[in-house]
């Protein structure tokens, strides 16, 4: 068993550029739009948190952007995308609507789950997110489900469930490897190998770091990739699910990766001490996925720092004028929990 984990997960090792030969600049643009707008968002919640305005905790994966932009490029509207307490980027990676996810922590009706959820319980069918859950693991199964509900409804859509390295320690998640291998379900793990469960460090919980390994074990294809490259996430995860689509059963993608801010809210320094030092975030912000594609794209001329300002300009006034919106929407008047939520 090749462990490359030890490699991509060096935090002294300073990955700058990344390979873009052969890429199409428009496409380029859209996905450093898209990680940026992910980005800014949760940066928006953030501080929306601290200033005590959001009531509920928030679990943010700035610096993890990569993972979801990377896979949503190959997935489509009916494809059923399942997910957990960490999610707002597998769902604005599938539908970039940030001032419905603004009023969805705000606990308003505009947002994306009616504002009966908040940010662990997310909903948006129509773009493919069937769900999260805050439950570790708890939608692993039920992706499953849905992965094989498409192959019996004759389509070639495929479910997928993004999980974190902690969420391999839940029993459920192996039961679902397992049926997914034995029913060909056509159904992608994608695991965000952050290497932190809360505060703990991988090397604390597993005999070892290579997530990859349970898939040996149920003899589904893997591929293990540098997840703040979303070139290579979008390359391998392309090849996974061609032959996922294909009817060839599940596949497993492991994304190495790392989450600037402490396990909850704002504060990157609430994890220190375990196994995490204020080093290594900054070893691991200097492998930003956003900034390494920003500058392999000024590099090969594809884009320019005046274009990248622009962006940035862009963005930040969209998320101003959405998180005002959401700010001034209504609550929901109490019998909603009656229609939504006991009914
Ligand atoms: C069944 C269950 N056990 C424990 C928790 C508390 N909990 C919330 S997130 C988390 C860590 C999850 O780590 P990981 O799966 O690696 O995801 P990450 O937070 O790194 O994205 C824990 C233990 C929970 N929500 N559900
Ligand atoms: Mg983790």
């Amino acid at each position: 068993m090749k462990n490359d984990l030890k490699e991509l997960s060096n935090p002294e090792k300073y990955y700058d550029l990344i390979l873009i030969d052969n890429q199409d600049a428009s496409a380029l643009k859209n996905i450093l739009s898209t990680m940026l707008l992910i980005r800014k968002t949760e940066q928006q919640l953030a501080l929306g948190r601290k200033n005590g305005l959001i009531g509920g905790p928030v679990h943010l994966g700035v610096g993890q952007e990569a993972i979801a932009v990377g896979i949503s490029q190959n997935l489509r509207k009916t494809d059923r995308v399942f997910s957990a307490h960490r999610s707002h980027s597998h769902l604005l990676a599938l539908n970039p609507n940030c001032y419905k996810l603004f009023a969805e922590v705000l606990g308003k009706n505009t947002g994306f789950s009616k504002g009966m959820g908040g940010s662990m319980h997310l909903y948006d069918q129509p773009s493919g997110f069937y769900g999260s859950v805050p439950i570790v693991a708890g939608t692993v199964s039920l992706a499953v489900g849905a992965a094989m509900a498409a192959k019996m409804q004759n389509t070639d859509d495929i479910g997928v469930a993004y999980i974190g390295d902690g969420a391999v320690e839940e029993g459920v998640v192996h039961e679902s490897f397992n049926l997914a291998k034995i029913q060909k379900a056509p159904m992608l793990f994608v695991i965000e190998n952050n290497l932190f469960a809360s505060h703990m460090h991988i090397s604390l919980r597993q005999p070892s770091d290579m997530v990859s390994r349970f898939a040996i074990a149920n003899d589904i294809p893997y591929k293990l990739v540098d997840g703040n490259n979303v070139v290579a996430v979008a390359k391998a995860s392309k090849e996974l699910i061609d032959d996922i689509r294909a009817g060839k059963g599940p596949g497993l993608i492991e994304l190495v990766t790392y989450r600037w801010y402490g396990h909850v809210d704002w504060r990157d320094d609430v994890d220190v001490g375990v196994d995490r030092s204020l080093d290594d975030i900054e070893n691991w912000k200097a492998r930003d996925p956003i900034l390494r594609l920003s500058k392999s794209m000024i590099k090969a001329k594809m884009w320019t720092t005046e274009e990248e300002k622009n962006l940035n300009n862009k963005i930040d006034k969209e998320i101003q004028i959405a998180w005002e919106m959401a700010m001034n929407d209504p609550y929901p008047s109490p019998d909603a929990t009656l229609k939504y939520v006991y009914s």
